[in-house]
């Protein structure tokens, strides 16, 4: 068969923005952190909410509670919810929590932001996903709807994938990839018979559902030990997720 023509295609548009976005990034020296996410509480949580959340006329998916998990977290680790100025001289640690989603749309990679996570309960977050995601899959998302952003999320796991090595969305100086959950096999405790038939507890391999996370940070103003304090502090919140509604304001 014989090779088809060469095509070049100009960049504009997202594309362009794309090329502009990335390069800035590029300069940032950052630093990445990877953790695995045990999601079975998370699981059995969404199915109990997703019947409530359909008769609000509400799609729920892992996402609004990652993202209420994220804003909880940042309210004990305000310094990630920040923007560094242009020149480096000066970090401005932002109040609102408005967590950006990043979003495969059939034009191109795109970044809208829920405001103000930290005053929303996870089905508003919902809420404010779904009209995101229809808006952007028609491309009529508004400026509003994509400025303004102080903290990304970019679940490439809902395409595939375990660990990514997510680019900053300067000035933010922190972003987290999620990956795709399997279920795996891992070491937990099972409860057996023991000797005289009282229940006793064992190792054993049992099946989790897992989810990776890869943070990337600037690392001229965040270091290893404060992303690494965060991602403990979301993890323990996905992992046992009645502990976001002891910190729920
Ligand atoms: N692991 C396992 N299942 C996942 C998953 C993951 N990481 N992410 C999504 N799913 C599931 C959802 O729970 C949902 O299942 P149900 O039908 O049972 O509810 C289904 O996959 C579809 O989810 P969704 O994609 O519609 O919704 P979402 O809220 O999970 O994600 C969005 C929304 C916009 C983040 C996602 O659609 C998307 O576009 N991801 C790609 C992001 C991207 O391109 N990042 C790269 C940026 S750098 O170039």
């Amino acid at each position: 068969m014989l090779a088809a023509a060469d095509e070049t295609r100009p960049l504009r548009g997202l594309a362009r923005i794309m090329v502009k976005t990335m390069s800035a990034a590029w300069t940032v020296p950052h630093f990445g952190y990877c953790d695995e996410i045990e999601m079975d509480g998370l699981i059995a949580l969404r199915d109990r909410l997703k019947p409530l959340a359909a008769s609000r006329g509400v799609k729920l998916s892992y996402m609004p509670m990652i993202l209420k998990a994220t804003s909880l977290a940042l309210n004990q680790y305000p310094d990630l919810n920040a923007h560094i100025a242009a020149d480096a001289s000066e970090v401005t640690i932002r109040g609102s929590h408005n967590i950006g989603v990043a979003m495969d749309t059939p034009r191109g990679l795109i970044v809208p932001n829920i405001k103000d996570c930290q005053a929303r309960s996870i089905l508003e977050i919902a809420q404010e996903l779904n009209r995101l995601q229809g808006l952007a899959s028609q491309g009529k998302l508004s400026e509003d709807d994509l400025a303004g952003g102080t903290f990304t999320l970019s679940n490439i796991g809902a395409i595939g994938g375990t660990y990514a090595s997510p680019v900053l969305f300067v000035p933010q100086i922190a972003i987290g990839a999620i990956g795709k959950m399997q279920r795996v096999p891992r070491f937990g405790l099972v409860t057996v018979d023991g000797p005289n038939g009282t229940p006793v507890q064992e190792e054993q391999v049992v099946a989790k559902h897992i989810m990776r996370v890869s943070w990337a940070a600037d690392h001229r103003v965040v270091d290893g030990a404060t992303m690494a304090r965060f991602s403990n502090q979301w993890k323990a919140y996905l992992e046992e997720p009645m502990s976001m509604v002891a910190d729920l304001r």
